[in-house]
């Protein structure tokens, strides 16, 4: 493959091998083309039927679609050529051919549903515009990297097979560890907090998380990706000055750098990175600007947390991300630390896309005695949590932290009707495989 030039580089006179998959073939009587396509974009190759050898017209135009193939030739210029050359063959090989009979068609000219192209997602991301979704997804947790780093953070990578869950026990799927009970992980929660009160301090993780949610939504994953933070002697207000950084740093990051993708996407027009503070709404403040739409059937009162029928009503009215702060302590995790001065009120708070939920986080209790006692009034019982208790005896500073879903932020800043555009091979109900 030593000879092979990407096809957007081949230049009018070069003698070139270009490989890549047959886009396309038109045969127009004397004259045919073969559209050949690579990441770079696509080449045009021009068979005259008269001017050339059979054989090679007949491995040219006898090639299925999406075909592995190399071409040898010479590059012309040709105005009428998609991109101004076109390459003229002396030589033709089928490398990998493909059988006529394709699963989904990736010239994007025949539709296929989301199921039939997840079960093909090789060929379903030879579309570019499906392509442009990845491409995108890697810049944004390139960005978010970059990001973190810039912010004197350490990356961390925690296990995933548990003991024990965090996030509440019915999420969780259980595995068979050596003949004993495990669960795979729902959150690096507790690892993480674990070494905001090591030496590291300031810590982040980019990896899944696995929950057993029963329902099937556009959503929701049973396989996700979470960009976790912790940091050591933050509160809840500076952990929401870090995600919002990080939120607005993924969105510049792809309006620098992603334009051919956005637009091959069509929404390059319309992409703004946001701009601004992002409002901080007190609980009771969404409470009763969701009440006062009169769109909800059930009026909400204290207490109540945020149905996905709330959270599209406020969505609405706020019509940008923004922060939900103050939230009663109850409807919170046992982890997160009440305000000092009001153990009713929790210093939880939750970051929106006008669309859905994109991040959890607070300030977490740090204080020994009231973990334990959090964890009894959770229900779970401390002992089996000794692990991670036991660091709190030892100097634990106040810390807080917050957690992002990978593919919400992606799903939400592109529009995606469905989670599952944004992730590769999906986890849902219906979805082991591939
Ligand atoms: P022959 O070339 O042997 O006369 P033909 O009649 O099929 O055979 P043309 O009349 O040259 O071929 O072209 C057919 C169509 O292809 C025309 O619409 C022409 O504009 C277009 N065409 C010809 N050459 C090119 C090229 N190099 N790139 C793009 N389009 C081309
Ligand atoms: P939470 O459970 O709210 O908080 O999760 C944080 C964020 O992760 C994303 N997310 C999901 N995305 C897709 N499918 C799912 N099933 C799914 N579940 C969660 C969401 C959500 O806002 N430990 C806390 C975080 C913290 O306090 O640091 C936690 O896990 O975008």
């Amino acid at each position: 493959m030593e000879n092979r030039t990407y096809t957007a580089d081949a230049e009018p006179g070069d003698h070139v091998t270009v490989a890549g998959w047959v886009h396309e073939i038109r045969d127009l009587g004397g004259i045919a083309f073969l559209i050949l396509r690579d990441k770079t974009g696509k080449i045009q190759i021009k068979f005259e039927k008269d001017e050339m050898d059979d054989d090679l017209v007949e491995a040219g135009l006898d090639a299925a679609r999406e075909s592995v193939v190399s071409v040898t030739g010479t590059v012309d210029e040709e105005p009428r050529a998609p991109t101004g050359v076109e390459v003229t063959p002396d030589g033709f090989e089928v490398i990998a051919p493909a059988d006529p009979e394709l699963p989904l068609d990736p010239s994007g000219k025949v539709d296929a549903e989301l199921p039939t192209r997840l079960d093909n997602r090789t060929l379903d991301l030879r579309k570019p515009d499906v392509k442009a979704v990845f491409e995108i997804r890697a810049e944004v947790l390139r960005a978010v990297r970059e990001q973190f780093r810039d912010e004197g953070c350490t990356e961390i990578n925690t296990p995933k097979i548990v003991a024990t869950g965090t996030e509440g026990g019915t999420e969780l799927f259980p595995i068979s560890y050596f003949g004993e009970e495990a669960f795979m992980n729902q959150s690096p929660q507790l690892f993480k907090q674990l070494m905001a009160g090591s030496g590291l301090e300031k810590v982040f993780e980019i990896g899944p998380i696995f929950r057993a949610e029963e329902h099937n939504t556009p959503r929701h994953l049973n396989e996700a990706t979470s960009i976790d933070f912790e940091g050591a002697f933050h509160d809840h207000t500076e952990a929401m000055d870090v995600v919002e950084g990080i939120v607005k740093a993924a969105y510049e990051a792809v309006a620098q750098n992603c334009q051919a993708e956005l637009e091959m996407l069509d929404i390059a027009d319309e992409f703004e990175a946001p701009s601004g503070e992002f409002p901080r709404l007190t609980y009771e403040e969404a409470l009763d600007r969701i009440n006062a739409t009169g769109e909800l059937d059930d009026h909400l009162v204290y207490g109540d947390d945020l149905s996905t029928e709330a959270e599209r009503v406020l969505g609405e009215e706020v019509g940008e991300h923004y922060f939900i702060v103050d939230w009663p302590s109850e409807i919170k995790p046992f982890y997160i630390k009440d305000y000092d001065d009001d153990a009713e009120t929790s210093t939880g708070f939750d970051l929106m896309h006008p669309r859905m939920e994109l991040v959890s986080g607070g300030q977490r209790e740090h204080r020994y005695d009231h973990l334990v006692e959090g964890f009894e009034q959770q229900g779970l019982d401390p002992d089996e949590f000794e692990y991670y208790t036991k660091m709190f005896k030892y100097g634990m500073p106040p810390h807080a932290g917050w957690g992002l879903g990978g593919e919400r932020l992606v799903m939400t800043m592109l529009g995606l009707d469905n989670i599952r555009e944004a992730v590769l091979f999906p986890r849902d109900r219906q979805r082991l495989s591939p």
